[in-house]
């Protein structure tokens, strides 16, 4: 997935405007998509996936400032990712399916909380970013 300098533009305007609520943004994105999808609640067992628990909390705010990470190095995200590349494909063995589940709730998440950001344009920038993130973080999955 290829980033033109106008998606690279978007993408960090959007996450500079997010500012403090990385962590509000990831646990709303994350309890949407246990919603939405229950079968991602599978990776999850240990725990309490229930709206606003801690834990849900928690791991929203590593998701999006993972992703933050990702939006500060936008020319190198398969190093900046790497780590986490190695965790999501040979520890933690999540099916890529569920990287496009996961993206959507992020971006219904970013338009429900920035509408007059995102317009269409905006849109398409930030589905690539997420598309190029999560083929990072599946690359190393066999
Ligand atoms: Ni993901 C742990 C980032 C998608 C299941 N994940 C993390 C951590 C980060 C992270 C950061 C914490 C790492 C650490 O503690 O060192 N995950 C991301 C990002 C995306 C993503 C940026 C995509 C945008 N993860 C997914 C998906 C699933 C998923 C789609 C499964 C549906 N992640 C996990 C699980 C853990 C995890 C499970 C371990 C949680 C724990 O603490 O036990």
């Amino acid at each position: 997935m290829v980033l033109s300098a106008e998606d690279k533009a978007n993408v960090k305007t959007v996450w500079s405007k997010i500012g403090g609520h990385r962590a509000e943004y990831g646990a709303e994105a994350l309890g949407r998509m246990f919603e939405s999808h229950p079968t991602t609640k599978t990776y999850f067992l240990h725990f309490d996936v229930s709206h606003g628990s801690a834990q849900v909390k928690t791991q929203g705010a590593k998701v999006t400032d993972a992703l933050a990470t990702a939006a500060d190095n936008l020319d190198d995200q398969p190093g900046a990712l790497s780590d986490l590349s190695d965790l999501h494909a040979h520890k933690l063995r999540v099916d890529p399916v569920n990287f496009k589940l996961l993206s959507h709730c992020l971006l219904v998440t970013l338009a429900a909380h920035l509408p007059s950001d995102f317009t269409p344009a905006v849109h398409a920038s930030l589905d690539k970013f997420l598309a190029s993130v999560s083929t990072v973080l599946t690359s190393k999955y066999r």
